[in-house]
């Protein structure tokens, strides 16, 4: 993505996102978040699985593109906000910021770190938020889910 202008490159994610799992079998910017927030960890072969972070994690639907759920609707308004950063950036800014965008009294973060969707209420984790922010805490906290040096 380096060589890329900006521009053309979010043209070009915008583009991937918006033909979802139909035409590639995993978009950019899944493997992207999937890697940083060390989903790759749950599954060997989530490459070929398809089942580790699916659609629903940024989107209503299974099968990706729009509409976004609440929080793929937080990364789109943090490239707003950031429209020089990458994707990998924006992941890490809005997960730092610390937001509940769903509401469920989980932040993204948390969301993330306990395996639950930080876009849909009705899923979310059952262990009390203070113990789990202790565990994440203890983990190493929202840092492990800093944007590779360079981006991608
Ligand atoms: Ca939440």
């Amino acid at each position: 993505m380096a060589e890329l202008k900006r521009g053309r490159a979010l043209l070009g994610a915008g583009l991937l996102l918006a033909l979802g799992g139909s035409v590639f079998a995993m978009p950019q910017f899944r493997l992207t978040a999937i890697r940083q927030l060390h989903y790759d960890k749950l599954d060997p072969l989530w490459q070929y699985s398809g089942k580790v972070m699916g659609c629903t994690f940024c989107h209503v639907n299974k099968g990706g593109g729009a509409p976004w759920n609440v929080f793929g609707q937080a990364l789109q308004k943090g490239f707003q906000a950031n429209p020089k950063s990458n994707f990998g950036q924006v992941l890490f800014t809005v997960l730092s910021a610390n937001g509940d965008s769903d509401g469920d009294g989980y932040p993204d973060a948390i969301e993330v770190f306990a395996n639950t969707l930080p876009g849909d209420p009705a899923s979310h984790p059952d262990t009390p938020l203070a113990e789990l922010e202790q565990a994440f805490a203890a983990a190493g906290g929202v840092a492990m889910y800093a944007s590779k040096k360079g981006g991608k």
